[in-house]
C-alpha cells in the first residue's frame, strides 16, 4: 500500500533570495528565510513537512520539481520572473503531476503588462496574488487543504 507523503516541496525562482533587501515597497521587507519559516510553521501545523529550494538557475529549480514526484505531496511554488516566461518550468510542473499553489508577492495583474501572463496559472489547483508574504501562508493551507480532503481542487 502507498501512502501519501506528508511533505511539501517550496519553490522560490530568480531574484527571491533578495528579498527584504530591495524593492520594500513592491516586495515587503522580510527575508527569503521568513518566508520559508512561514511555510514551515503553517505546513507544520497541519502535520506537513516543507523542503525549500531558491535558485536563479532554471535547471536547479527543474530537478528539485522532478525530486518532488517521489517524496512530496504537492508544491508551492513563486516561480519570480519565471512566471512569464518558462514553458519548460511548466512542463515540469505538469510532468510531476502534484497539486500546486501558485503565489505572488506583488499584485502581477496591477504591473506591467509583461507581468500579466502566467505560465503556471492554468496548472496551478491553488492562486494567491498581491497579498504580500502573508500570501504564502493563505497558499500553504490551501493547498493542504485540498490534499486533505477539505477542499475541492
Ligand atoms: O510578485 C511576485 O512574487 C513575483 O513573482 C516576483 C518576481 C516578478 O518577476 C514577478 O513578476 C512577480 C520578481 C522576484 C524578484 O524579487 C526581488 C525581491 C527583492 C528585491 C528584488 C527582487
Amino acid at each position: 500500500m502507498t501512502t501519501t507523503p506528508r511533505r511539501l516541496l517550496l519553490v522560490n525562482g530568480p531574484n527571491l533570495n533578495l528579498l527584504g533587501t530591495r524593492e520594500p515597497d513592491i516586495y515587503g521587507s522580510e527575508t527569503l528565510a521568513d518566508v520559508e519559516a512561514l511555510v514551515t510553521e503553517t505546513a507544520a501545523r497541519a502535520g506537513f513537512e516543507v523542503r525549500a529550494v531558491q535558485s536563479n538557475h532554471e535547471g536547479v529549480l527543474i530537478d528539485a520539481i522532478h525530486d518532488a514526484r517521489t517524496d512530496c505531496a504537492g508544491i508551492v511554488i513563486n516561480p519570480g520572473g519565471l512566471t512569464h516566461t518558462s514553458v519548460v518550468l511548466r512542463d515540469a510542473l505538469s510532468a510531476v503531476a502534484l497539486p500546486v499553489a501558485e503565489v505572488h508577492i506583488s499584485d502581477v495583474s496591477a504591473r506591467e503588462p509583461f507581468r500579466h501572463h502566467s505560465y503556471v496559472r492554468d496548472i496551478a489547483a491553488v492562486h494567491v496574488v498581491g497579498e504580500g508574504v502573508p500570501g504564502y501562508a493563505r497558499a500553504t493551507t490551501l493547498l493542504i487543504d485540498i490534499l486533505t480532503g477539505r477542499a475541492e481542487g
